[in-house]
């Protein structure tokens, strides 16, 4: 089981997208084990984007993540931290496949909607600067034996 940072941003929340999304995410089976909505500051992007900061499209990337409030979310799944990625798509809206999310909803590089992370280590990272160890619920969903067979590896 692997547990994964996903970022509702700004544009999803603006859009009215909240619903549709996480809608996705748990007919894939996966297991929302926390939520909040939350304004992100600039020094949480700041230390969210430390690899972009010194970049020159930074400013206009903390423009953008502090411009509305976010649902933030720890999704918890087998392989989730792929599985969620590929959900998502292409980091441009306009490069992503149809049927992903940003292939779906977005046409845009920074407006693509939402954030997930993109390796165990960024997992592990990210989680914590949105959630305490004890605010994710972790629990056994009871339909989990309709959603893979019990001697599957
Ligand atoms: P992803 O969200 O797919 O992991 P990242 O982490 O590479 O993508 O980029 C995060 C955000 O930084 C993007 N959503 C975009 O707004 C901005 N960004 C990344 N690369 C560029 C770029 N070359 N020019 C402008 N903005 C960029």
């Amino acid at each position: 089981m692997e547990t994964t940072l996903v970022l509702l941003k700004p544009d999803c929340v603006q859009r009215r997208l909240v619903g549709e999304i996480i809608h996705r995410f748990e007919r894939k089976g996966l297991n929302i084990i926390a939520m909040k909505m939350l304004r992100v500051s600039p020094e949480l992007s700041k230390e969210h984007y430390a690899e972009h900061v010194a970049k020159p499209f930074y400013k206009n990337l903390e423009e953008f993540i502090t411009s509305a409030p976010i649902v933030a979310m720890a999704v918890e799944g087998l392989e989730a931290i792929r599985v969620v990625r590929e959900m998502l798509g292409a980091t441009n809206g306009l490069k992503a496949a149809p049927g992903t999310i940003r292939g779906d909803f977005s046409s845009s590089r920074q407006m693509n909607l939402v954030h997930a992370s993109d390796s165990p280590e960024s997992a592990a990272r990210e989680l914590k600067l949105y959630f305490h160890d004890n605010e994710l619920c972790r629990y056994t969903p009871t339909l989990v034996g309709s959603f893979r067979a019990g001697d599957e590896t």
